[in-house]
């Protein structure tokens, strides 16, 4: 008996906080959601939706990691909060005044490098995870369960409320990256790699991406837009290279043999780049997109802030590699690329092709992710004093 009223005791008070979160949600002025990796194992995508089309005021931000799992090119999209995001997407999210969390651990990388906007006021988070969730104060409200039935719940709340409240005049305007696609062009026969995640944008737009550590990982976040859930695989928490090709090769597997693309870089084609005799002899109609800089790329900046020019080992590879060939020698299809254009006329075959395609990228090295550069302030002998890094490298 004293279990059953428990258990009514935990439904009362799990409907009172879901009224609560859905009050605050549709009377915000500035109502933001950060939706993260728990959304996406959730399968909270049409919920979310539906929560946008009942508050018309809510803007979306993804983790890195749970990219796509609200379609970017949602006029309430915000693009990505955390590392390698979006300077609109951070805006909005310190800037709200509701904060709806939905499952995200929020490590360094999905919480802006723990920025105190997360603690309150006015945040809901949502978390499969009780031990997750913050102590519930006045200001703030925790929901422990899966995302998609309490997303439900609150809509249904939202439902049974007031009308929606009136869209704010020219609040929502999509994902930041789309607008900047156009002026990403290529240079001296060097790609942009903007540009490169702009064509993937538009060319591969249903095909699911896997990026590896590196710049690749760092471009992709800010620059490809996604609109599906799942169609993005990133190893942010351990940062692996040579993480893309063996996932593609999974994830192509798993859809049933359908096209994937891996986006690498040299240095992690050079470490795991054997793994495209797998797709090859399984031939699986595998893209891998290899952006060639001539080295470490990610670490570049960071060693040359952190040790000069002479740095000891050099980032900069002595022999610059030649996977055209490499991917020939295995029995893949290969093109050395050195324009946008010429990428997006062969990425529309290669789409075609049955059996494994390489691209062999020579993208512009002097070309530095927007995430590296905030990296790298944290090396500069200013500041050199206040930080605990002991070394130029980046991950
Ligand atoms: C297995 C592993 N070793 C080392 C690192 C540290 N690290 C991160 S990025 C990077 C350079 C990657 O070079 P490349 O694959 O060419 O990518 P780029 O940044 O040049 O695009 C290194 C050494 C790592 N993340 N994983
Ligand atoms: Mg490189």
């Amino acid at each position: 008996m004293s279990d059953r009223i428990e258990c009514l005791d935990e439904a009362n008070a799990e409907f009172a906080n879901l009224e609560r979160a859905a009050r605050w949600l549709a009377a915000a002025d500035r109502p933001v959601a950060v939706v993260g990796r728990g959304s996406l194992r959730a399968g909270a995508t049409a919920a979310l939706l539906e929560l946008c089309a009942r508050v018309p005021r809510l803007r979306v931000a993804s983790t890195p990691g749970a990219k796509g799992v609200f379609p970017e090119r949602h006029p309430q999209a915000l693009g990505v909060w955390g590392f390698s995001g979006h300077a609109a997407a951070s805006e909005a999210v310190i800037g709200s005044d509701v904060l709806l969390i939905v499952g995200s651990r929020l490590l360094e990388q999905s919480s802006g490098d723990w920025h105190p906007r997360l603690l309150g006021p006015g945040v809901v988070r949502i978390d499969l995870e009780a031990a997750r969730l913050m102590t519930q104060t006045d200001q703030s409200i925790a929901l422990c369960g899966d995302a998609r039935r309490l997303l439900t719940s609150i809509n249904c709340c939202i439902a049974m409320g007031a009308p929606p409240a009136a869209l704010a005049a020219g609040a929502p305007s999509g994902h930041p990256a789309i607008a900047r696609f156009a002026r990403a062009g290529d240079e001296d026969c060097l790609v942009k790699p903007q540009g490169l995640f702009a064509v993937l944008s538009q060319v591969a737009q249903d095909v699911p991406i896997c990026t590896d550590a590196g710049n690749a990982m760092c471009w992709a976040i800010e620059w490809l837009v996604r609109d599906r859930p799942g169609d993005f695989q990133v190893s942010l928490d351990w940062g692996t290279m040579g993480f893309a090709l063996p996932a593609a090769i999974g994830v192509s597997l798993a859809r049933g043999a359908k096209p994937v693309i891996a986006v690498t870089g040299d240095g992690s084609m050079a470490m795991a780049g054997g793994d495209l005799h797998t797709a090859v002899e399984l031939e699986l109609p595998l893209l891998v997109v290899v952006l060639n800089d001539g080295g470490a790329g990610m670490v570049r900046e960071g060693c040359r802030a952190w040790f000069g020019e002479d740095a000891v080992p050099s980032p900069d590879y002595r022999h610059k590699l030649n996977f055209a060939a490499y991917a020939r020698a295995f029995g893949a299809h290969a093109e050395i690329v050195t324009s946008c254009s010429h990428f997006e006329a062969q990425l529309r075959r290669a789409l075609e092709r049955p059996t494994p395609t390489l691209f062999d990228v020579q993208v512009d090295p002097s070309e530095v992710p927007a995430a590296v550069r905030q990296r790298i302030k944290g090396l500069t002998p200013e500041l050199r004093q206040f930080t605990s890094r002991t070394g130029g490298g980046m991950c």
